[in-house]
């Protein structure tokens, strides 16, 4: 008889996993099973399903090197029952456990799952919490009662503090508890990029492959040209090269976009992170180590720590505290439908186009092509919530509703009325030309304000403030860009609605 069955779900293939921690392998069997409920509950991009069934196998195989026993269920097994929870009670009748261990998960959804599963299985199940975050649901639900404000400044600065990174002496390295000033140049023309790694994919690599060329081709994405890490050991190497290669120029760009260059100077870690190949805390201190041995320089180290050290941990803290109500909200009631751009129809807007064109090549855009671009756009035009989640958590190999919800609910379309934000990112055409050279190819003109020929964010970006005066009106934050507006003659806000209207809607040009 099985001592304990021990359930890993597809991202948590971290061999320190809470649920493994106490893993004897003569007694107990770990349980993997890739099913179609979690394959088809959004419709992924095809490398992201690819990366999590690659990976999931060989996390499997390197358990069984190291003497473990893995019941292992396929897609195409014959039996499979497509569910977490059937696939489960048919474990526990193969096996005969004592009881069933597990970690928690990283969506609602499945932890609603989750918590029948001891009365309907009989068993005693226990779930632990995931420690491969910084902070744990618990602590962070205190922390934020403790602070009036729940920002994430605030629960960044703390967690330096807890964790002493970048801490010297009791005080911020450098002085100052960020260098955001530093973090926001344009790219220099001529600055090369570096050569990103890509993968090349091994026998069990090429079977995934197939299976997901095979079934879901139908699927917004390209799925040749994949090159994503499926093994920790392949995850470290883009690890180091992401510290040699690209963290020291990290920070001066981060806020860059640039025609052609998908990835700059970014990590591409996210996937690995959320799947479990990576650690953040390793992640954390390996690049706070560039910065003691000189290798980086602290706006960088700053830059990019804060970025998992805060906003990482702060979404997911702020997914677990609001959920489930959370993604019920629409504080600006946005109804708009999601743009068919958005799934590749052909727009002569240049940003959109790399932005959107990128993410079906890779799975992956940027931090500020998805914040500045496509949810600047989503913003601005008033697109459903919903919709717009719903696309941002299928193009994306890192997206997972922990994550991806709060950044698009709350940091973007501001539908959660500023839990996670004082204020909506909300931008015209100037920031995209300042922080790009997407403009200077663009079939719309940056300078033109208002009309069939000028740049849509423009327009857009006022009607926004119009239509929302009244939910957004007295907002501190936006006290100087209301200002602005209520300076704008009526003839001069008409013409604004009435741009903007015949872009969205298909109305007569002013
Ligand atoms: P880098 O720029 O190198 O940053 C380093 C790491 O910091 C990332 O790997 C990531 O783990 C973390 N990070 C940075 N910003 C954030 C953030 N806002 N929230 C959480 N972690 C952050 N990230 C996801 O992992 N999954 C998502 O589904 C996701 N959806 C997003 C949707 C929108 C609308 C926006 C604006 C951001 C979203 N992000 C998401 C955050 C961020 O864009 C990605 O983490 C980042 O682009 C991943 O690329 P990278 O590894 O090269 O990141
Ligand atoms: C995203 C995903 C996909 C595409 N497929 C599987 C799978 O077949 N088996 C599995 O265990 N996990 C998969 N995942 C990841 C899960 O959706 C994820 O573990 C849950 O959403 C909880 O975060
Ligand atoms: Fe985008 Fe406007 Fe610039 Fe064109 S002009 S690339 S639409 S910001």
């Amino acid at each position: 008889m099985t001592e304990t069955l021990r359930f890993v779900l597809g991202d948590q293939l971290t061999r320190s996993l809470s649920a493994l921690s106490d893993l004897d392998p003569e007694a107990d069997i770990v349980l993997m099973v890739e099913v179609g409920d979690e394959t088809s509950y959004v419709r992924h991009h095809p490398q992201k399903i690819a990366l999590i069934l690659s990976a999931m196998r060989h996390f499997a195989e390197e358990l069984r090197e190291k003497g473990v026993t893995v019941d292992y269920v396929k897609l195409d097994d014959t039996d499979n029952t497509h569910s977490f929870s059937d696939e489960l009670a048919r474990a526990v009748k193969r096996h005969k456990p004592k009881r069933i261990v597990a970690t928690e998960p990283g969506e609602w959804r499945v932890w609603e799952m989750m918590r029948d599963w001891e009365s309907d299985l009989d068993l005693p199940v226990e779930i632990r919490a995931d420690d491969r975050f910084y902070c744990s649901r618990d602590d962070f639900a205190k922390l934020v009662d403790d602070n009036k404000t729940g920002r994430m400044e605030y629960f960044y600065r703390e967690m330096r503090r807890r964790t002493g990174l970048l801490m010297e002496e009791g005080e911020p390295a450098g002085g100052a508890w960020n260098f955001d000033e530093d973090n926001r140049k344009s790219l220099p023309k001529g600055l090369e990029t570096p050569h990103r790694m890509r993968f090349r994919p091994d026998a069990i690599t090429e079977e995934v492959l197939e299976l997901v060329a095979a079934r879901f081709d139908n699927h917004f994405g390209d799925l040749e040209g994949f090159g994503w890490a499926v093994t920790r050991e392949e995850a470290l190497r883009a690890l180091r090269h992401f510290l040699k290669d690209c963290l020291p120029t990290f920070g001066d760009y981060q806020d860059a976009m640039k025609t052609g260059e998908d990835y700059l100077f970014h990590g591409l870690i996210s996937p690995y992170l959320n799947i479990g190949l990576l650690t953040a805390h390793e992640v954390c201190e390996k690049a706070a180590q560039a910065y003691a041995d000189g290798e980086a320089p602290l706006n960088a180290v700053e830059g990019f720590v804060r970025q998992i050290l805060g906003w990482r941990e702060f979404v997911r803290g702020i997914y677990w505290t609001e959920m489930p109500d959370y993604v019920e909200s629409n504080f600006l009631n946005a109804k708009r439908d999601l743009p068919a751009m958005y799934w590749g129809a052909e727009t002569d807007m240049r940003c959109m186009s790399e932005c959107i064109g990128a993410t079906r090549r890779n799975a992956y855009a940027h931090h500020i092509q998805r914040l500045m671009v496509t949810g600047n756009f989503a913003l601005l035009a008033g697109v459903e919530p919903r919709q717009i989640e719903q696309w941002y958590l299928e193009v994306y190999a890192d997206a997972f509703e922990w994550v991806e919800l709060p950044n698009v609910h709350g940091m973007v379309m501001h539908a959660d009325g500023g839990r996670l934000g004082s204020k909506p990112y909300a931008a015209s055409g100037s920031y995209i030309n300042r922080m790009s050279d997407y403009c200077k190819t663009c079939d719309y003109s940056l300078k033109q304000k208002t009309g069939k020929e000028a740049c849509p964010f423009n327009y857009l970006y006022w009607n926004f403030l119009i239509e929302n005066e009244d939910k957004l009106g007295d907002n501190h934050r936006m006290g100087l860009i209301y200002g602005s507006l209520r300076k704008k003659s009526e003839a001069e806000r008409e013409e604004i609605t009435r741009s903007a209207k015949a872009f969205l809607d298909g109305g007569d040009w002013p």
